[in-house]
């Protein structure tokens, strides 16, 4: 690790550093308690209540400094009742603030057939409630962005009315867009199938993006890399949505074969780099700052989950310096005399470049840990909340 322990040009390193340094990465909630699989649930000391989901993304933040907010889902973390005043304070004491707000549309009996698109209109009220209440918590938390996710739709042909069901949707987002404050924003996510495996009310990105427009200006676009067929062209999706203005952000995470809610990049770190590549062109060649809420839609039933996240969050900031360094007027110079293998190679440049030590370089500048997984493993809170969770994971193994 002499003098030349990075083969980032030295006149980049700044701008790779002052790219991370706007370059935040929200947490779920979710990915700190115990998940599964349909099959089972393999339990971990993992966190049960909102305040340990707090504590748990504290960690993450502590070590990386890149992840100031955790999305909150309302069912789970903030049920009626809850005073607004009680999440601040455990985002004083554990140094994250809550970011996106999930309304659960998707868990209870009365939600068998649907939600928003329910045919029976007490059910598509009952559901317009829930979201609306979700966008007041939203306010009073300070929230921008509220991120709904439908699993609505159906499982066998001739069973549901798709226009219909087109049009109820539609209404259902346009009184939540009337609802959000000034600053906030809409996002919707989309899906193809899963659980609905005939069809799926918000299919693809062009559904989300008409039901995005019809319900009003603050309504965007959220991608979740995972909700894709195989072989889908997502980084097309992404400059499409750029350049229409529609694109609100990312759930990120990786997959093999459907909605696997891998590590991001373990799978296809190439893609992930694509991704910021159409955005940071889009940057360079508009001059404008984009405004994406990047965030983390993943879930671990075998990975110890907080050292999971920090390994996202390093993956994350990996593939997105290796984007900030790709030489756009050379990319666009070689597009332009229609130099094939030398626009592809300048791709490949940027990629196949070790950022580790200039990553390494700006955690030291901002009082990081040059290894932020090291210190977590170091730091004795893994050993802490096993001992403090560990009654808890035994009594629920008995019986599982
Ligand atoms: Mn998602």
């Amino acid at each position: 690790m002499a003098t030349h322990a990075s083969n980032v040009p030295s006149d980049a390193t700044d701008l790779v550093s002052r790219a991370l340094d706007d370059f935040r990465i929200e947490l779920p909630s979710w990915a700190f308690a115990d998940t599964g699989t349909r099959f089972g649930k393999f339990l971990q000391p993992a966190a049960k209540t909102i305040e340990e989901k707090f504590s748990d993304a504290g960690q993450v933040n502590l070590f990386t400094g890149a992840c100031p907010t955790i999305a909150l889902h309302v069912l789970w973390d903030v049920p009626e009742g809850t005073k607004a005043a009680d999440i601040e304070k455990l985002a004083g004491r554990y140094g994250v603030r809550p970011g996106s707000i999930s309304p659960n549309v998707f868990q209870d009996q009365v939600y068998k057939h649907g939600s928003l698109c329910n045919e029976q209109e007490s059910i598509r009220k009952q559901a317009l409630d829930h979201i609306l209440y979700s966008v007041r918590i939203a306010q009073e938390l300070g929230s921008r962005d509220v991120t709904p996710w439908f699993a609505d739709g159906s499982n066998y042909p001739g069973t549901a009315n798709i226009r219909a069901r087109k049009r109820w949707m539609g209404e259902g987002l346009k009184r939540t867009h009337d609802a959000l404050g000034e600053n906030q924003r809409l996002l919707v996510e989309y899906k193809p199938f899963e659980p609905a495996f005939y069809h799926t009310d918000i299919a693809d990105w062009g559904m989300a993006f008409i039901l995005a427009r019809y319900a009003g200006p603050k309504a965007r676009v959220l991608v979740d890399t995972g909700h894709h067929y195989q072989a889908q062209n997502i980084e097309q999706i992404v400059a499409w949505l750029l350049d229409e203005d529609m694109l609100g952000g990312f759930h990120f995470n990786d997959r093999r074969y459907a909605d696997d809610d891998l590590t991001l990049g373990s799978i296809d770190p190439y893609q992930v780099f694509r991704i910021f590549a159409e955005i940071r062109c889009y940057e360079w060649e508009t001059g404008r700052r984009t405004d994406i809420a990047y965030m983390v839609d993943q879930s671990h039933n075998l990975k110890g989950k907080i050292e999971e996240m920090i390994q996202t969050v390093m993956a994350a900031q990996e593939l997105y310096a290796k984007a900030v360094l790709i030489d756009f007027p050379a990319l666009a110079k070689a597009r332009q005399e229609q130099k094939l293998i030398d626009a592809e190679n300048i791709y490949k440049d940027a990629f196949s470049t070790d950022v580790r030590p200039v990553l390494r370089e700006w955690r030291r500048s901002k009082g990081l840990a040059e290894d932020p997984l090291a210190a977590f493993r170091s730091s004795g809170y893994w050993e802490r909340i096993t001992r403090e969770r560990a009654g808890r994971v035994a009594a629920a193994s008995s019986y599982a």
